[in-house]
């Protein structure tokens, strides 16, 4: 296989991860990731505190992706903590650890906690959760974006990504890749969910996940459009040195060969992983080594970003 990745000082032996959220909430489904063949994984989005999350039902597969309104539910921050401290003496940087703090305070105590602890791996702030009532997708907010950016890096010395919602405005991409631009981030990872779409149960009549009147976020193939234009959208904007994660719609070799030739670095996989379990990494690297094999490329660097425009 030469699906090796080189990303933040480390080398994995593919870009696969899951999509934080997706079989990550407790140490024995991050130990089944720790045993996949992804290149590497995620925790779920950690808060200070244990959270509970939305009533159920709260996720709904279908056929062409999934809608979920879970609302960020975790065991707290010292429970995934723990868990990164003692696999850490592998050394071998394959987990990263995700924060979704619900105010700038959580956030700031939460990375304040890594700073200071002997994590070195990589972290992701999540600015971009579309499913707590009464709490809106930070993303969406350049304001408060910067704003929280420019607190984390006064004190966070550590690799630091963030999770962006979808942009749907060439403006949109233009503003937030200006602002993010300004920071000495790792990267960015494109897209979280299509927040606050809804899906019908036509026969009942009725919405299919109960918090927020059905109201919920959208993943798998619905949202792969949408993920690879913003991937490429900030792949050209943004400093080289801020690499891009695409996550969106992933569901075979060719899916994951497109978020590559976008500019992705990293992939992650989210609706697939959850209808499939772990062995969808197997499946996925294979068939992009297909793709691969097929058009004579040896290594991905070969290829990323290499997307052509119509002259
Ligand atoms: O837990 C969730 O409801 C959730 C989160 Br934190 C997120 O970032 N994205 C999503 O689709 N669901």
């Amino acid at each position: 296989m030469s699906l090796s990745t080189q990303f933040l000082g480390h080398t994995y032996a593919n870009p696969l991860m899951n999509a934080s959220g997706v079989h990550c909430m407790s140490v024995e489904e991050l130990q089944e990731l720790d045993r996949s063949s992804a290149g590497a994984f995620i925790t779920k989005s950690a808060t200070p505190a244990e959270r509970e999350g939305n009533p159920e039902p709260r996720y709904y597969p279908v056929a062409l992706g999934s809608i979920n309104s879970m609302g960020l539910p975790n065991r707290g921050f010292d429970y995934y903590l723990d868990y990164v401290l003692n696999r850490e003496s592998k050394g071998d940087g394959r987990v990263f650890f995700s924060v979704a703090g619900m105010s700038l305070a959580d956030n700031l105590a939460m990375l304040h906690r890594l700073q200071d602890s002997d994590y070195t791996g990589v972290t992701e702030l999540n600015l971009s959760c579309p499913n707590v009532p009464g709490k809106p997708q930070v993303g969406y907010d350049f304001e408060q974006t910067q704003q929280i950016l420019t607190e984390v890096f006064q004190f966070y010395k550590k690799p630091l990504g963030v999770k962006l919602p979808p942009y749907f405005d060439m403006v949109h991409f233009d503003t937030i890749a200006g602002i993010l631009n300004r920071f000495p981030l790792a990267y960015v990872n494109c897209i979280n969910s299509v927040g606050n779409a809804l899906y019908i149960d036509t026969d009942l009549e009725q919405v299919v996940v109960k918090p927020k009147n059905g109201f919920g976020g959208i993943g798998g193939q619905y949202v792969k459009p949408t993920a690879l234009a913003n991937v490429r959208a900030f792949y050209v904007r943004l400093n080289p040195e801020i690499k891009v994660i695409g996550t969106g719609g992933i569901t075979t070799g060719r899916d994951a060969f497109e978020h590559l030739l976008c500019g992705a670095t990293m992939l992650q996989i989210g609706t697939q992983l959850c209808k499939d379990g772990t062995p969808v990494f197997d499946r996925v690297a294979s068939e992009l080594q297909q793709i691969m094999d097929s058009k004579g490329y040896k290594s991905i660097d070969e290829f990323r970003g290499k997307l052509q425009s119509i002259e």
